[in-house]
């Protein structure tokens, strides 16, 4: 069995009780789509693509049919749709009086009223927590494409301080990052590159702006380089000409606290921990340091899983329970907010082994 089939056989075992799927790869693209053909070229808009426990029926146009055919792998079927009647009877045949699983978080409902108007199934399943468990571990190809992602993504976050300079622009220096990761081997980025400077990166989410850089500030970059279809999500907090800095000593009171929560989170990330005693491991960490005075100024949670997607389906936070396992792959993200003066966050995607939690 090749590692597509295994993808099918994941979710299968995961949906329940269904005798196929059916996807159908709408304008903004279903994730779950590509986790089952495994496609890095093309856009396949509005295919359907229909899979039973050992065979894929991949339902595209002449536009990208050769495209597909030269990303074919042992149990897909890439079928030329010339015509719309044969089409729909070629589906119908296959769907038809079925028990359908779906992918309920990623379809359209004008898809799905068509589905079950024109292809008249027993049943259609919403089995997107499915993909969602399947996904969460990740095979070998995964973490392939996800350690190359780190490395270009680690790459540009090294050398970007050579292109700091007093004046430049948070979103020169954002489209800099980008093209110095492109240039690394990534085919673009996961997510809208952050860049904040100053008081800015007090705001975790704050997209870069015409704000200009000055000597002393904080430089907060997070961002994540794409192979394949897979992202990583790294953040790295600099200061900027720091003797000129007014408050130095608290920047790097700062960034010192943030690494150390980070490290006492890397050191819970094992198998088997619950996601809420990572997190605190990091936020206690924080709280009681230097006197207490970063107390809650750690103000999101500490991690995610990345893959597909930059927010790939598990939360690490104080009000999850749900348990890490070997094969996850996710970020460690702790940070200080000072609203009004900034923020430091550090960010590591990690995956976790038998023998504990592996950086990337
Ligand atoms: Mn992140």
């Amino acid at each position: 069995m090749n590692e597509m089939l295994r993808r099918v056989k994941k979710v299968f075992d995961s949906a329940g009780r269904i005798d196929e799927m059916l996807l159908v790869n709408s304008e903004n693209g279903d994730p779950n789509f590509l986790y089952l053909t495994g496609f890095t070229s093309g856009v396949f808009e509005d295919n359907i693509l229909i899979v039973k426990r050992s065979k894929l029926y991949l339902f595209t146009n002449p536009l990208e049919y050769h495209t597909a055919l030269r990303q074919k792998f042992g149990g897909l079927e890439v079928i030329n749709n010339q015509d719309a009647h044969s089409l729909r009877a070629r589906i119908k045949g296959l769907v038809a009086g079925k028990v359908v699983g779906t992918d309920g978080a990623n379809l359209p409902m004008t898809a799905y009223l068509s589905i079950k108007k024109v292809y008249a199934p027993r049943k259609i399943v919403d089995i997107s927590d499915a993909f969602n468990e399947a996904r969460a571990i990740k095979d070998a190809g995964e973490i392939r494409a996800i350690r190359k992602a780190v490395a270009s993504t680690k790459k540009a976050l090294s050398g970007i301080e050579n292109s700091f300079e007093e004046g430049i622009t948070e979103l020169e220096l954002a489209s800099k990052f980008d093209y110095i990761a492109g240039s690394l081997g990534a085919g673009g980025m996961g997510f809208r590159t952050i860049v904040a400077f100053g008081k800015n990166s007090a705001l975790p989410h704050h997209f870069p702006d015409s704000t200009r850089l000055r000597a002393g500030d904080f430089v907060l970059i997070d961002a994540g380089a794409k192979v394949g279809n897979y992202g990583a999500d790294m953040t790295r907090t600099f200061i900027f000409k720091e003797r000129r800095a007014k408050n130095p000593e608290l920047m790097k009171d700062m960034l010192n606290t943030v690494k150390g929560a980070q490290l006492r989170a890397i050191e819970a990330m094992k198998a088997k921990r619950n996601g809420a005693d990572v997190h605190n491991a990091a936020e206690e960490y924080i709280n009681s340091a230097s006197g207490g005075k970063y107390r809650g100024t750690f103000i999101h949670s500490l991690g995610h899983s990345i893959g597909l997607e930059t927010h790939d389906g598990i939360v690490i936070s104080k009000s999850v329970r749900q348990k890490l396992k070997e094969g996850m792959v996710l970020t460690a993200e702790p940070g200080i907010y000072i609203n009004g003066f900034g923020g430091v966050r550090i960010e590591d995607d990690v995956l976790i082994t038998k023998y504990g939690a592996v950086v990337l």
